[in-house]
């Protein structure tokens, strides 16, 4: 399968709760590749721009109000099929759905502080990672762990 990559935020309540490591941790040893990372408060015109979709819904003042109330850490990950692979791991978007083992199946209650959000598709990976990255942000490099382990 070719390299994707995909958008992920630890979302404020998962910073406030202390889950960036066991998030961060679940995809280093899947075998992703992180190629971004950044912590950030996110506006409310970035919020806008993330959550456009969903702009019409009855809980999108809601959706951004809580997005902006802290900060997030927002990463970018690649693998072959990692924005699908990604979805898996979060689990289903209503916790109350999510099976356990997956991130929101593990540590969250409710729809309206589930943790994490990670690109739903490759072209809107493509978009969301274009709001939080500049190119120069995205790092190119391959893992050498032999060389690391040996000092
Ligand atoms: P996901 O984050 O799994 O991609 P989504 O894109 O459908 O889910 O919705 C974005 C976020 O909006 C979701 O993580 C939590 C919130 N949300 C979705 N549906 C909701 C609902 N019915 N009530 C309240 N918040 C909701
Ligand atoms: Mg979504």
């Amino acid at each position: 399968m070719a390299d994707e990559r995909t958008l992920v935020l630890v979302k404020p309540d998962g910073v406030q709760r202390s889950l960036v490591g066991d998030i961060i941790g679940r995809f280093e040893t899947r075998g992703l590749h992180l190629v971004g990372l950044k912590l950030l408060h996110m506006d409310r015109e970035l919020a806008g721009r993330h959550y456009t979709e969903h702009r019409e819904k009855p809980f999108y003042e809601s959706l951004v109000a809580f997005i902006t109330a802290g900060p997030v850490v927002a990463m970018v990950w690649e693998g072959p099929g990692v924005v699908a692979l990604v979805r898996a791991m979060m689990g289903a978007t209503d916790p109350a759905a999510s099976a356990p083992g997956t991130i929101r199946g593990d540590h969250a209650l409710t729809i309206g502080a589930n943790v994490v959000h990670g690109s739903d598709s490759v072209p809107r990976a493509a978009e969301e990672i274009g709001l939080f990255f500049s190119a120069a942000e995205l790092v190119d490099w391959r893992s050498d762990v032999a060389r690391w382990l040996q000092g």
